[in-house]
């Protein structure tokens, strides 16, 4: 197996709702054993500890949307930090709830474009997170970073996106919850889209696989975001947006498994575990364990973890 350098980057970032609690994720995912599953499979591991923001008072377009400034901030030292962490190894970035890919996405597409490789996205959740500042009625900016950084309309104010991730490099997979407006815009796009009807007709082998094979060709980098939410409640309550109809434990290693048998794989979020949701740590162990799977644990390799 390819020996990795792994930078581990907290990204406390709980702006992106208004529910409370993704702040304590990083520390979840340390707790977890994070560090401790990397390194045993022979990665070098380096945390740089959790990124900071400054203190920014802008003006929302709209009075609905929760946290603009705070998350406006995040979006701005998450980039540079991710765009910094490309040059040293494979940026793991421990969220925080999934504004933060406003921030991981364009940082990361910055150093692919300096690399002269296209930049292509794997979104593993429930939820398309299409919305615009315009369209979203929650007002929660989670739901946006995908529109974000394929560049549509709205997000004055936020670093301007010079170079848009294309639609077609794109594919979102797990989803079951997408709101009117997002899945009008979805169904005019080019983005890949494969909903929980889809894996469960079809499985989750064959979408995935097709679009590695493109980002393959296409000799691209590979930023994944894992949301907690792309899993079924039943294996993974921590997280405040949980939809039934989840991806199970099984088809989560199978997708990080054949992340990792693709060498492909650049880049990664783990987002929106809220550890005060969680049960006796359940949920951070598994995404730690999903994570490991995506470097290069092996099914026979699972701990047996009697003591939880
Ligand atoms: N579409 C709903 C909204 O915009 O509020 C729910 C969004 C949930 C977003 C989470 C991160 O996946
Ligand atoms: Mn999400
Ligand atoms: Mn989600
Ligand atoms: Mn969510």
């Amino acid at each position: 197996m390819t020996q990795q350098t792994c930078i581990l980057i907290g990204a406390p970032v709980d702006s992106g709702k208004q529910r409370r609690g993704c702040l304590m994720g990083p520390d979840a995912y340390r707790t977890a054993g994070l560090v401790e599953s990397l390194e045993e499979l022979g990665h070098r591991v380096i945390d740089q500890g959790d990124v900071t923001r400054a203190e920014k008072s802008l003006t929302a377009p709209d009075a609905k949307i929760h946290y603009w400034s705070e998350t406006i901030a995040w979006t701005e030292a998450l980039a540079d930090a991710a765009e910094a962490a490309m040059q040293k190894g494979l940026p793991i970035f421990l969220g925080g709830d999934h504004s933060l890919a406003a921030g991981t996405v364009t940082g990361v597409a910055r150093y692919a474009n300096a690399q002269n490789r296209p930049q292509f996205v794997l979104w593993l959740d429930a939820h398309s997170d299409y919305h615009t500042p315009t369209s979203t009625d929650s007002g929660n900016l989670h739901g946006t970073p995908l529109a974000y950084f394929t560049g549509r309309e709205g997000f004055e104010g936020f670093p301007k996106v010079k170079q848009p991730i294309p639609q077609e490099n794109v594919c979102i997979i797990g989803l079951r919850s997408v709101d009117t407006a997002e899945r009008e815009a979805l169904m005019a796009s080019q983005i890949h889209r494969h909903d929980m009807r889809e894996i469960d007709e079809s499985g989750i082998a064959k979408p995935l696989a097709a679009f590695l094979k493109r980002v393959a060709e296409a000799n691209g980098l590979l930023h994944v975001s894992l949301d907690v939410d792309f899993l079924d409640p039943s294996v993974a309550p921590a997280v405040g947006t949980t939809v039934p109809g989840g991806a199970t434990v099984r088809e989560a290693h199978l997708v990080m498994e054949m992340l990792h048998d693709s060498g492909l794989m650049t880049s990664l979020d783990l987002v929106e575990l809220n550890p005060f949701l969680d049960e006796r740590g359940r949920t951070a162990t598994l995404m730690v364990d999903l994570a490991a799977s995506s470097l290069g644990r092996k099914i026979f390799d699972r701990p047996t973890r009697s003591h939880l």
